[in-house]
């Protein structure tokens, strides 16, 4: 059952489950820009340029084209499976850093002991969609993904822990937050389309969405080690 609330952008959608977190325009206008100025020349310096995964079982091109920020960069790929990566596939240089501005966004809202170690950068043209998944390949599932919309809008389609399980739609539009932690970091979740030229904020048109990750168990958290 798919059930699209009436949410135009304005206000909190009703009736959030836990753990899902909907802070409409954290990033002002002046915000957004300088974000997103200072990721694409962070992404153009590393020379660790946007390409587009393939599924692992079709081998189909994803239409999200990605690249990433931070030690560890997530990759799809038909031959070696989804997972992370220190380098660029093609390029073979490291990830550029995340932007401070990230870091003290996850501080404000992960409510984790340790930074990121991942941030997706997904580029959506007027036609791209991604098809409702639960992120799941980290081994910090306890931790949870935080996610910026820059650009043109998107409809956010959130489902439950299981593939079938009822979803609802919300249209998420630049400078907008999710965060799924909780119980909602198992929930599905995916973006069924975007609406081009609402916003020009993203040179050529289209939509930029980067999600944080913490990947390994850090430190802090991981049992300790008794010998004897
Ligand atoms: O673009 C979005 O809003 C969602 C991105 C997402 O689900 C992902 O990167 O796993």
């Amino acid at each position: 059952m798919a059930l699209e609330l009436p949410f135009d952008g304005a206000g909190v959608p009703p009736d959030l489950p836990p753990g899902f977190q909907y802070l409409p325009q954290r990033f002002d206008a002046a915000a957004q820009k300088a974000l997103l100025d200072e990721v694409l020349a962070a992404i153009d310096a590393a020379g660790t340029p946007f390409a587009h995964g393939t599924m692992p079982r079709t081998g189909a091109r994803l239409s999200v084209a990605g690249t990433n920020l931070g030690p560890l960069g997530w990759l799809a790929d038909q031959r070696k499976g989804n997972g992370y990566v220190r380098h660029h596939p093609e390029t073979g240089r490291p990830w550029a850093p995340i932007p401070a501005a990230l870091l003290a966004l996850w501080d404000e809202v992960a409510d984790y002991p340790a930074e990121p170690e991942a941030c997706l950068v997904n580029y959506y043209d007027a036609k791209a969609k991604l098809a409702l998944h639960v992120d799941w390949d980290e081994e910090a599932t306890d931790a949870a993904v935080v996610s910026v919309s820059l650009g043109d809008d998107a409809l956010f389609r959130l489902g439950g822990p299981r593939r079938g399980d009822p979803t609802r739609s919300m249209r998420l539009k630049s400078g907008d937050v999710v965060v799924l932690g909780g119980p909602s970091r198992r929930r599905h979740h995916g973006v069924d389309r975007i609406y081009p030229g609402v916003s020009d904020l993203v040179p050529g048109g289209g939509r930029i969405n980067l999600t944080l990750r913490r990947v390994t168990i850090p430190r802090i958290l991981a049992k300790p080690f008794i010998s004897g």
